[in-house]
């Protein structure tokens, strides 16, 4: 029994049997679905003997991304279907593994489909180091602007990679390849968790997590150049992805103590395949005066709450951040280091992570203010500094949860 992927799809699929599944969820991508989709065809095509198939797992779009999927013409087979279950990414993603993992097919890539960046050789950077056997579980490493990734930089990347040993660049880059093993992996798992977030913009980190833990082989990361898609204003539209990401990765801390816990893990580099393109990212816009009002205004609607979760040496500091809207990297870790503990506490959890949004874009503002003007290289340094940093304040984490 499938939980997401409609009765006739499953029917019509059941004899059928691919080299590759490429994934794309969508939702609402009329303008971008056929670039991306002519890449995945000549992917496999070029890297698979023509033997793939390309899904497109829909959320209901009320635009013609659907017919758009269907129009672009293809040698290779593809369908699309709009899936069961909670409306999601996470939903569309967890639909295509189950094709997969009725056809026994090797290996699946996931790219998002408002990908304008995407060609026909990423389908074999994500998939090669999984047919080879040296990984089941490939993440994108892409050049980004310095202000798309936000909740990757200041949170996903250096929290998951400290926590499960793993310096993974991009653990929610959303674009994937994923061995049969892992695919059947997140299946056997509850059902339950596709009625989480992980059924939304939890997914991502979801997958990567489980895979650093729970994988047989270490991730190994495909390099592939500039991520240019449909992005986002991090005071303006990443609230809710925030909460779903950021949730889910502390729920997973609590499933995962026992491996985070353990005393000299060390934080290695995942690989990276291929060589890393020479390329510049397009450039995204943040309204810094945005992002600091939203900063101030969300702390002074949470204050109480606030200072009631967080240690007293903190107070003095925030008292700053509530008036000008910025926050330095060394108390953003351990903000998140004891909010992580809290969250703990499952009547906590919502208002948890509600008051964190303001505090991640008063994080989010001091560091757009200290790179301005500056490249994107130097902004990667801070970034690195700053996973430094949490790897250094991890006793604190460690303690904080004992007590
Ligand atoms: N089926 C389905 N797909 C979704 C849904 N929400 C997002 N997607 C798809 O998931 C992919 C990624 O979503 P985006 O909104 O681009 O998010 P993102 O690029 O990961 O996020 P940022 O990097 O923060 O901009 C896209 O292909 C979306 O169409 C949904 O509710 N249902
Ligand atoms: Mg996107």
């Amino acid at each position: 029994m499938t939980v997401m992927l409609p009765n006739e799809v499953e029917n019509k699929l059941k004899s059928k049997s691919y080299n590759v599944v490429i994934g794309i969820p969508s939702y609402n991508n009329e303008t971008t679905i056929n670039h991306v989709v002519k890449m995945a065809d000549q992917g496999i095509q070029e890297y698979f003997n023509g033997k793939g198939l390309i899904v497109n797992s829909d959320g209901g779009s009320k635009d013609k991304t659907r017919e758009n999927f269907l129009n672009q013409e293809t040698v290779s087979d593809k369908i699309t279907y709009i899936y069961k279950g909670i409306a999601g990414k996470g939903s569309a993603m967890g639909s295509v593994m189950e094709i997969s993992s009725l056809l026994e097919t090797p290996v699946t890539v996931f790219v998002d489909s408002d990908l304008r960046s995407i060609e026909p050789w990423w389908i074999e950077r994500l998939t090669k180091p999984i047919i080879e056997g040296k990984s089941s579980y490939v993440t994108p490493y892409y050049i980004r602007h310095k202000y798309d990734g936000t909740i990757t930089n200041n949170i996903c990347y250096p929290l998951t990679s400290i926590l499960y040993g793993q310096k993974v660049r991009q653990p929610i880059g959303g674009d994937f390849g994923v061995s049969l093993e892992m695919v059947k992996k997140y299946l056997s798992k509850s059902p339950q968790i596709w009625k989480s977030d992980v059924a939304r913009f939890g997914i991502d980190i979801w997958m990567t997590t489980t895979a650093l833990c729970e994988g047989n082989k270490p991730i190994w990361q495909a390099a592939l150049g500039a991520k240019i898609h449909d992005v986002k204003d991090p005071g303006k539209q990443l609230g809710p992805m925030f909460k779903q990401v950021v949730g889910t990765l502390f729920t997973l801390m609590k499933e995962n103590e026992h491996i985070w816990m353990e005393k000299g893990r060390e934080t290695k580099d995942a690989p990276i395949f291929g060589d890393i393109p020479n390329v510049v990212p397009e450039p995204v816009n943040v309204d810094i005066v945005n992002l600091k009002s939203a900063a101030k205004n969300g702390i002074n609607e949470h204050w109480k709450f606030i200072i009631s979760i967080l240690s007293p040496e903190l107070h003095n500091i925030l008292e700053n951040v509530k008036k000008s809207g910025t926050l330095d990297s060394d108390s953003w870790i351990k903000i998140i280091y004891e909010f992580a503990c809290q969250y703990r506490n499952l009547h906590l959890q919502d208002q948890l992570i509600q008051s964190l949004v303001p505090l991640y874009f008063a994080r989010v503002a001091l560091f757009v203010e200290e790179t301005r003007g500056k490249s994107d290289e130097y902004a990667e340094k801070m970034i690195e500094k700053q996973l430094k940093e949490f790897e250094k304040q991890k006793w604190y984490l460690k303690e904080r949860w004992k007590a």
